[in-house]
This record gives C-alpha cells, sequence and structure tokens, in this order.
C-alpha cells in the first residue's frame, strides 16, 4: 500500500483552534484511495517547521505529501499553484519576526504544486464543496513548508505528488473568532476527496 504524509499545523496568532490539525489526528492511519494516511501535526515556527517536514519524510518516505493549512477569512477549500522563496510576516509561535529572508539560499523563486489541482476543484466541486486554486500560498508557514517539501523532491529527482491545500475556520473556531466557517466534519469530507484524486 502506497504511503500519504498529512500533515496539519498547531494553533498560531489569533486562531485559538487548527482545524488542520483535526483532520491530521482524524486521518491518521486511515485508507484513502491508493493511500494509508500518515497524520502529522506541524510547529509553527520559522527555525523548525520545515526541518519537521523533512524529517517526516525520511522517516515515512512517503509517495505523496499533502500539507494543509488554516487560511482564516478564507471561504473554500484552495489548493495552493506556487510556493515562493521568502519568508515573511508576522511572529510565529516563538516570537520569531521574518524579513522577507529566502527559504533556501540557493533555491529557486519558485515551485510549482505537484498535485492535480485541476482535479481536486474540479472533484470538490461536483460533491458540494466550494473549492478554487489559490495562486498565493502568502510568505508564512504554510508558503514555508509547501516550500520545503517541493524542493526536498525536486533535490532529489523524485516525482512525487506534493503540496499545500489552505482550509477555511471550522464552526468551533469561528465562534471564538468570527470568520466564514464550514463544519470540521465538512472540512474532513472534502480533504478526503481531495487525497482520492491523487
Ligand atoms: N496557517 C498559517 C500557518 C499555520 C496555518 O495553519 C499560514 O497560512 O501560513
Amino acid at each position: 500500500m502506497k504511503k500519504l504524509l498529512l500533515t496539519g499545523f498547531e494553533p498560531f496568532l489569533e486562531f485559538p483552534i487548527n482545524p488542520t490539525y483535526e483532520i491530521a489526528t482524524t486521518l491518521h492511519g486511515t485508507i484513502i484511495g491508493d493511500y494509508e494516511v500518515i497524520g502529522e501535526v506541524l510547529s509553527v515556527d520559522f527555525h523548525k517547521s520545515g526541518e519537521q517536514l523533512l524529517e517526516l519524510i525520511e522517516k515515512h518516505d512517503p509517495d505523496a505529501v499533502l500539507s494543509l493549512g488554516l487560511a482564516g477569512g478564507r471561504n473554500s477549500i484552495t489548493p495552493e499553484r506556487i510556493a515562493i522563496n521568502c519568508n515573511d510576516g508576522p511572529v510565529d509561535n516563538e516570537g520569531y519576526k521574518p524579513n522577507g529572508e529566502k527559504i533556501e539560499k540557493n533555491g529557486p523563486d519558485a515551485y510549482l504544486s505537484k498535485l492535480p489541482l485541476y482535479e481536486i476543484v474540479h472533484k470538490l466541486g461536483e460533491s458540494g464543496y466550494p473549492a478554487k486554486i489559490s495562486n498565493t500560498a502568502g510568505t508564512y508557514l504554510c508558503n514555508n513548508v509547501m516550500y520545503h517539501g517541493l524542493h526536498y523532491f525536486s533535490q532529489r529527482g523524485l516525482d512525487r505528488p506534493s503540496g499545500f491545500i489552505h482550509i477555511p475556520a471550522s464552526h468551533k473556531l469561528a465562534l471564538k473568532k468570527n470568520m466564514p466557517s464550514w463544519s470540521q466534519h465538512d472540512l474532513t469530507e472534502a480533504i478526503k476527496l481531495a487525497i482520492s484524486c491523487m
């Protein structure tokens, strides 16, 4: 059976709950399509998160990698098209504030997602879940982790599905901080459908 590494993140900034944490832990150990899911949770830490992802890739040698992040304020599931070689944005959970520095000193400016973006958006739409491709993953930890994964496979000449999907808030989070939200159940079902396209 093939292995898929599915990562979520811990809570960060003004968001006391991260629905991607719940998805990664709920789907851990399940079988979806051709994959057994290995669910893991990453820190929100510019000095650690990318390394954590690479350590998990080395440990599990997954056939595919899907990382998830919360995009508070978005109202659809948004597979990301591109990761850029830049760290910026507000402080991370350790209090570090990036200043536009490169993620990889000698790395390319950007990597395009290795996920079947159009299939995912189409499949979710026909199943009743609003989804659209996003053309920016930002410059915070989500972009950082997506870049790390794609750089790792590219450096080794490995052509494996790898990429990132941002998701909206869950209702539980929206009760604490008002913003567009989905039920945790629907968020999880949508990610299961996305994995079934990979
Ligand atoms: N979202 C943040 C980092 C952690 C998360 O879930 C982001 O969009 O970069």
